[in-house]
């Protein structure tokens, strides 16, 4: 899964990319290279799984997040296509916004306003969308001229709906595809359709004004809020002294970006994991909240999608507490459920399948 951070320049992308990867990239006042691409992996932490691993004495296979540190890009000009690119390729996007203040960092539109700059960049990201639905329904236009099929057109009633809704000023996490018209526009990886989180950079002092700012997830959009340079500083000190600290900031209920955001990203969009265990390793993999059996074998391998017979399922403590399969398999608590099944987070799952 990749995860793209991006935002207006000087906010804090780089410290953030470097809080969440343990990367040492050079964060700067002054150097400010438009085009500078940072990209790193990092397992996804799992207690469960590592618990399955010691348990079965396998190495842990943790699920990765490939996380991607864009340039910065000026106020008002998303639309530059190399930046545009790198946020098509994210499975999700992390917006850093301005929340702190420091006079030698002068903000582009001239004052700290994170609302302003949320709902700036919200609009620029459905610009980008309704530019590139312009080009698509243009060629559609020409294309039905010559060819007329209904499939095209079905499509082109498609874009100009859509295109009424972004011009309301919506973005496309809010419009009740059904699942024809998912299909139809998956391949264009439409900016305005990807879970997004809006991430305030606070500061010690701005932190507490923008707690009211907070949305939890809906429709695959949330706000937080954190604080890039006090939290850098205080994760080199020890627990105790960290303590201290934030209590004379009156950060006591901080939560520590680093610790809480895997858990939120994987929230917002909505992701669960499942297990698969044995000899060779232990094996953490990601799927979409309410993904089917078939669709959790074919995370693993086309064979097994495709040769699908059964799965047999059970929770990760339900396993450990038992103590393995075939005492499970004896009390019963070892399902075999079919194609359809909806996989649970934190179940391991055994697929049988015709080889
Ligand atoms: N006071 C303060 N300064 C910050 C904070 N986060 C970043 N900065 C400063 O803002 C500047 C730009 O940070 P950087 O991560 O390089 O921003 P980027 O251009 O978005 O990648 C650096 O001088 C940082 O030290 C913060 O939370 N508080
Ligand atoms: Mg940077």
């Amino acid at each position: 899964m990749i995860l793209t951070i991006f935002g207006y320049p000087k906010t804090g992308k780089t410290l953030l990319f470097n809080l969440l990867t343990r990367q040492r990239e050079t964060v700067s006042k002054f150097s400010s290279s438009h085009n500078e691409l940072h990209q790193a992996v990092v397992e996804v932490p799992d207690s469960r799984l590592a618990r399955l691993a010691a348990h079965f004495d396998t190495p842990p296979v943790f699920a990765k997040i490939e996380y991607l540190d864009t340039g910065s890009m000026g106020y008002g000009e998303i639309e530059n296509s190399t930046f545009v690119d790198l946020l098509r390729r994210g499975d999700g996007l992390v917006h850093i916004v301005r929340g702190f203040t420091d006079p030698e960092i002068p903000h582009p539109a001239g004052s700290v306003n994170p609302r302003r700059d949320i709902n700036h960049m919200e609009s620029e990201i459905i610009a980008v969308d309704f530019i590139s639905m312009d080009k698509r329904r243009e060629k559609l236009e020409t294309d039905i001229r010559r060819s007329g099929s209904r499939d095209l057109k079905e499509e082109h009633e498609l874009m100009l709906r859509l295109q009424e809704h972004l011009e309301a000023n919506r973005p496309l996490r809010e419009y009740p595809f059904t699942e024809i018209e998912a299909s139809r526009i998956k391949g264009f990886s439409f900016l305005s359709q990807k879970p997004l989180i809006h991430l305030i950079n606070a500061d010690e002092n701005t932190y507490h004004q923008y707690i009211d700012l907070i949305r939890p997830p809906q429709n695959q959009c949330a706000v937080q809020v954190f604080c890039g340079r006090l939290e850098t500083e205080l994760l080199e000190l020890d627990a105790s002294e960290r303590t201290v600290f934030q209590a004379e900031y009156g950060l006591d209920a901080y939560q520590y970006i680093r610790d809480s955001f895997i858990q939120n990203s994987y929230e917002l969009m909505n992701l669960a994991s499942f297990f698969t265990v044995g000899p060779d390793e232990t094996r953490a993999w990601t799927i979409a909240r309410g993904d089917s059996a078939w669709i959790a074998a074919g995370k693993i391998h086309s064979d097994i999608q495709q040769g699908f017979i059964r799965a047999e399922v059970i929770s990760w403590s339900d396993f450990l507490s038992t103590g393995g399969f075939s005492q499970a398999k004896e009390l019963g608590i070892l399902r075999l459920e079919g194609k359809d099944y909806r996989v649970k987070d934190g179940e391991i799952v055994h697929f049988r399948f015709n080889k």
